[in-house]
């Protein structure tokens, strides 16, 4: 009996040694931690690449380095050689326009470029544990969704968001860029704590993220 119970033992340790592992191998480093009640901003995902940082449909960056061409601006060469899709909002009339529902700051990055099933990771630290209200700056070609999971674990379900699509605007490509925000996608319970937050695109893709915010509700 002893002599079972000691392999059982063993079978046990080698199993967690092994899971232990393959977490930590996966694990993805923050590019910056990100407080939370405040703004985590779309651009400062986590460090470690396509499938341990975030899961993205094609592996260049569409926008630093492509749309925005390598000339010394360091916005236009943002996180260049990763797969995230990356921007920022400029003037001549690409953000600045009547269509752009809210006040908006020019040369903010974002993430662009988005479609069903890819997933983003952030490391957050957050200082009060609570319920949060969800907030977004964002443009989207049509209505869309989003979710938020945490450590793993769907936490928020499919959020709505809301298109910004807008026929008065005849320039085609300008749909993805009329900004709105809302204070109020949805609600999150969060733990206090460093936490892993993984943000998905559920429906439609087509949006520019800028930041979520989390408030105390
Ligand atoms: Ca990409
Ligand atoms: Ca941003």
């Amino acid at each position: 009996m002893k002599k079972v119970l000691t392999l059982l033992n063993l079978f046990v340790l080698m199993n967690g040694i092994l899971t232990f592992a393959q977490t930590s191998a996966a694990k993805p480093k923050p590019f910056k931690v990100q407080q939370i009640p405040g703004r985590l901003e779309c651009e400062f995902y986590d460090l470690g690449g396509e499938g341990t940082a975030y899961h993205d449909t094609d592996e260049i960056n569409n926008g630093s380095g492509k749309l925005n061409p390598v000339n010394g601006n360091p916005l236009n060469e943002f996180r260049i050689k990763e797969g995230v899709d990356i921007s920022y909002t400029k003037t001549d009339s690409i953000d600045d326009t009547p269509y752009t529902k809210v006040p908006i700051k020019m040369n903010q990055l974002y993430v662009g470029w988005t479609q069903p099933l890819e997933w983003i990771n952030y490391t957050i630290e957050v200082k009060k544990s609570g319920i949060y209200k969800i907030g977004v700056l964002y443009t989207a070609n049509g209505d869309g969704a989003i979710s938020i999971s945490l450590n793993g674990k769907d936490t928020t379900g499919n959020m709505k968001i809301i298109s910004t699509h807008d026929d008065n605007d005849p320039v085609a490509w300008r749909q993805w860029h009329h900004w709105n925000s809302s204070d109020n996608i949805g609600t999150i319970k969060l733990e206090k704590g460093i936490q892993v937050l993984t943000l998905h695109i559920v429906e439609n893709g087509n949006m520019n993220l800028d930041y979520l915010t989390f408030t105390p509700n």
